[in-house]
């Protein structure tokens, strides 16, 4: 599969992920491609969401939108998808509603209300109930012609049991906490299954041509340390303990795996030996005081308060320094990102003299 494609061009991503000198740091942001562009809205149409997931042409338009754009001023692409594509491979509804955020018609309600037992009794084939991610993920590596490396991801099993028996977004998590604190066992049995799905799953998406893999942990923040050593770190680890094996048994390389936790800060030392090569972090952390912790284990992704675009350019250029200073200049061990996900109503421009910022505070 991975002859088919043209050689990278930039690899910067994958070196700086691997822990190697690179000549600058590498800058992507999550959430690039997205509600915030003109042409995201102009390509998506009145299309479903969901629709444009599972169209690999849109899927790759969508993706490619962003490095068309920032041409020659970021290092990466990330496949235009969503995290609960796993919930719906599971068997469960989930709708997109405009300017509302996803809807799940029937969230789990309790280990005994039938919906629970489904979803646990289902064998879920990843292969082919996932297949259209995977021909996305092909088609945009044909498509972008080595220029970037390409990004797969998934949802990581706490944030994706969340969504589950919320059934959407959620304020106060009263269903999460039902779960874990009523049902831990339970609980746990499902967020193993997730686990085993997201294993598959990555495995596939590198099969298909993804360099890089990524889970994101959104509402790793929700919980306590403690239940986040119960919750969340184990099924971290074994996604990164797991994924390495079962591509070697596809015959296929090892690539960089990130993991992202957001609002974790207080179990950063743990994420920096929770087997990922990079861990992402969100705005709440210092830049130098996660260099001081990380102490050279991992590449540091992030971590610039997205909220700071909407300052304008005096309080980007405050905030590159800032980061720049506390990274060292990214010589090693530093991806630039954002601490989260770029916001709907931040001006492309603004996003784009972030970009160059970072390109002009870290040339030597
Ligand atoms: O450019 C990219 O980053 C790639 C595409 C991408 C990714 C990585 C999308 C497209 N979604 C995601 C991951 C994702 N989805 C996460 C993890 C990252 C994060 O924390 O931001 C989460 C929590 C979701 C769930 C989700 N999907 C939400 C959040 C709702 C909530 O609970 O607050 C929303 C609004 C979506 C819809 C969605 N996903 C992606 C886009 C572009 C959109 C907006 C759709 C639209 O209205 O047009």
């Amino acid at each position: 599969m991975q002859e088919q494609f043209e050689p990278l061009k930039n690899d910067l991503l994958l070196r700086a992920a691997r822990g190697e000198k690179v000549e600058r740091p590498p800058i992507w942001v999550m959430r690039q491609a997205g509600r915030y562009l003109p042409e995201y809205h102009e390509a998506k149409g009145n299309r479903d969401f969901f629709e444009c997931c599972r169209t690999p042409e849109i899927a790759s338009t969508l993706t490619i939108q962003p490095i068309d754009r920032y041409e020659g001023l970021i290092d990466a692409a990330i496949i235009f998808s969503d995290i609960l594509v796993i919930p719906q491979a599971m068997g469960m509804k989930v709708e997109m509603v405009d300017k509302k955020g996803p809807h799940f018609p029937e969230p789990l309600q309790s280990p005994t209300d039938g919906q629970y037992e489904k979803v646990m009794a289902k064998e879920v084939d990843v292969k082919a109930e996932l297949d259209y991610v995977y021909k996305a993920i092909s088609l945009t590596r044909f498509k972008l012609k080595g220029r970037v490396p390409l990004i797969g991801f998934c949802g990581a099993p706490w944030t994706l049991l969340c969504y589950m028996v919320e059934g959407g977004g959620s304020k106060f998590f009263v269903q999460s906490k039902k779960w874990i604190y009523k049902y831990p066992t339970e609980s746990q049995a499902l967020l193993q299954k997730i686990a085993e799905i997201c294993v598959e799953y990555l495995a596939l998406q590198v099969a298909a041509g993804a360099q890089l893999v990524q889970v994101f942990d959104s509402w790793a923040g929700e919980l306590s340390p403690s239940s986040f050593a119960s919750f969340s770190l184990p099924y971290l680890r074994h996604i990164s303990a797991n994924l390495p094996k079962r591509l070697k048994e596809m015959g296929l390389e090892p690539v960089p795996m990130t993991v992202f936790a957001k609002g974790a800060w207080y179990a950063l030392d743990d994420l920096c030996q929770s087997g990922y090569n990079v861990v992402g972090l969100d705005w709440l952390h210092d830049p130098a005081e996660a260099m001081r912790i990380a102490n050279g284990r991992v590449t540091i992704q992030g971590n610039a308060d997205p909220g700071m675009l909407y300052g304008g350019r005096p309080a980007i250029t405050a905030t590159v320094e800032h980061m720049v200073q506390g990274f060292q200049k990214g010589k090693q061990g530093w991806i630039t990102n954002l601490g989260h996900g770029v916001t709907p109503f931040v001006d492309p421009e603004h996003l784009k003299f972030f970009f160059e910022e970072i390109h002009r505070l870290t040339a030597s």
